[in-house]
């Protein structure tokens, strides 16, 4: 199967559409918080797959940077210093030395980059792990809309890639939760290899 056959559509009610992973080498698990699972441990051993997840876990506190609404309260990492909007995209894995670039292209077709607010008013906050480990260990990515800024509609496309192992251990698990006014989605990805590559696209 292809990585775009793989993108078996997760689709949200309402407006808001198809937030589906489209695989290249990949599976689903929460990049931290949760033990290995008998899914788990088969997606191991049977290689790529990938897989929606529940957004949220309901546990009683947040834990932070997992790119995970844990407490299920309706916000991503509340209390843990990390920006949020009513537009958002965030990956957080666990292996500290992988980089893994989380890739979103607004319906404008602009690329989201660290430390520039495009016109839809769309920034990334960071990029782990950083040319000088910057992220020192604590990896995550964040695509938010900043301000009062309505949300642009239109096609949101996101990329979640592994740029290198930088000597981890594959797979490289990556969570990544997704966020378009009220609809939230959230997926497990298993990166396996240098170039691995999942996709998303969410229309608003
Ligand atoms: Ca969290
Ligand atoms: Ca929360």
């Amino acid at each position: 199967m292809t990585a775009r056959a793989a993108l078996a559509a997760a689709l949200l009610s309402g407006s808001l559409a198809a937030c589906a992973p489209g695989a290249r080498e990949n599976a689903a698990q929460p990049a931290r918080a949760t033990a290995a699972s008998p899914e788990r441990a088969a997606a191991d051993a049977d290689g790529p797959s990938s897989r929606p997840r529940s957004a949220c876990l309901p546990v009683a506190y947040e834990v932070c940077f997992n790119a995970l609404d844990d407490n299920c309260n309706g916000a991503l990492e509340e209390g843990c210093g990390v920006p949020a909007g009513v537009v958002q995209f965030m990956i957080g894995w666990d292996a500290p030395r992988a980089d893994v670039d989380l890739n979103v292209t607004d319906p404008n077709g602009e690329l989201i980059e660290a430390g520039r607010v495009v016109q839809s008013g769309l920034i990334k906050s960071r990029d782990c792990p950083g040319r000088r480990q910057e992220c020192a260990g604590v990896n995550y990515e964040n695509v938010f809309l900043e301000g009062n800024k309505a949300p642009t509609r239109g096609t949101y496309r996101v990329s979640v890639a592994l740029e290198s192992l930088g000597g981890e251990q594959p797979p490289v698990w990556v969570n990544l939760s997704c966020r378009l006014g009220a609809k939230r989605q959230a997926f497990e990805i298993r990166l396996v290899a240098p170039e691995d590559e999942q996709h998303v696209e969410l229309t608003l």
